[in-house]
């Protein structure tokens, strides 16, 4: 499975400071039992809901599905999972399809039905993040950087450790500290997360995340990892690949590539995934209009730079963005734009990445591949 990350991360890792880890509580998992406990009366009200960021990536459905077996095995509690948005990416549908995981649409949701919420790889006060009105929040468990000035809202169980790869990986702590066994089906999936976030345990991991890999892939069901590793893809797959190979540049280290609009906006980040890998390339950009946004992606050899401040410096203070390490990704509003002015937008983002290519690092560029070597104009 490819290390990208769809949508953009909300928060920016904090540089020069050592990553926190650890929880804001001692033993997480006797945390979340008198959290539950507490609320007992409260619970028997009807199941309790478990949600994710917008347009789940398998992190978010791995630490979901994690969380649903945890309070099912662990306690007896009912659970529900839903998200916001949609899955595009081959592997995340392959993810879904495979390990059947539950995922019913957050929209027109009764959330007087249920007796509380989580919130699993991501934070209230994030944009991609809905929180549910009229039932209580009872718990967060994530990994990234908290929103600037806080969670918007207080929870109980909020179970925030920035630095470790893996949403999956701290619920795979919880269900080892509760004595559970996993099933497969739940190996699998939280497998995948880890997988998904930390790069196959290359970028991003702690000793949980490795242990929490290791002790997952055991129990996993390896025929169904494979299928979600390379699923079957659609013929639209392979029309974008051509267009995107169409109109890639090279740029001294940089490849980019401008897809105008695009039948998947998945495809955006995975050819800059794609992109990145060519030798000699030390970051790619690729951008592609879907619906009433221009999505963009972006990708670095970590060693040459960090994805977030060339995002910032392209985007100029034009839509939204995030990033963490050598992946970013942003979005530009495009309501009513025509192709003109969707053209216009590219031209603006092409200036604006190659103005960041200082001109002797153009020099000793290599022009194969086809892909032909253009110059600032
Ligand atoms: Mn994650």
């Amino acid at each position: 499975m490819s290390a990208s990350q769809p949508m953009a991360e909300p928060g920016r890792e904090q540089r020069g400071q050592a990553p926190r880890t650890q929880p804001a509580f001692e033993r997480p998992f006797e945390h979340l039992r008198r959290v539950l406990a507490a609320h007992g009366p409260q619970l028997a009200r009807g199941p309790l809901l478990i949600l994710t960021h917008k347009n789940p990536d398998p992190d978010a459905l791995g630490g979901m599905a994690g969380l649903a077996f945890l309070l099912e095995k662990a306690f007896g509690l009912e659970t529900e999972v839903a998200a916001d948005g949609r899955i595009f990416r081959a592997e995340n549908l392959a993810m879904v399809r495979e390990l059947d995981l539950e995922a019913r649409p957050y929209e027109g949701l009764d959330l007087s039905h249920y007796s509380g919420a989580f919130l699993v790889d991501t934070q209230p006060g994030f944009g991609h993040t809905q929180v549910p009105t009229g039932v209580p929040l009872l718990g967060v468990f994530d990994h990234h950087e908290p929103p600037q000035g806080g969670m918007t809202v207080e929870v109980p169980h909020p179970d925030v450790r920035v630095g470790v790869g893996a949403t999956s990986a701290i619920l795979y702590e919880y269900i080892r500290d509760a004595g559970l066994e996993l099933d497969a089906r739940t190996a699998t999936a939280l497998c995948c997360g880890i997988r998904f976030d930390t790069a196959d345990l290359s970028i991003h991991v702690t000793e949980l995340d490795r242990e929490a890999f290791f002790e997952t892939f055991r129990s996993s069901d390896r025929k169904k990892l494979a299928r979600i590793t390379t699923p079957s893809l659609p013929p639209n797959y392979y029309r974008e690949l051509h267009r995107s190979l169409s109109r890639a540049r090279r740029h001294g280290p940089l490849v980019f590539g401008f897809m105008g609009r695009v039948a998947n906006p998945e495809s955006v980040a995975e050819m800059a995934d794609f992109f990145r890998r060519m030798e000699g390339c030390r970051w790619s950009f690729v951008g592609g209009a879907y619906e009433d946004k221009y999505h963009l992606s972006l990708r670095t050899d970590i060693t040459y730079a960090e994805a977030y401040p060339l995002m910032e410096q392209i985007l100029d203070g034009e839509g939204s963005f995030g990033g963490r390490g050598p992946v970013a990704g942003g979005q530009v509003p495009l309501e009513g734009a025509d192709d003109t002015q969707l053209r216009r937008l590219e031209r603006r983002l092409r200036g604006r990445a190659l103005r960041l290519v200082p001109p002797e690092e153009v020099k000793d560029s290599d022009p194969r591949f086809g892909i032909r070597l253009t110059r600032p104009s």
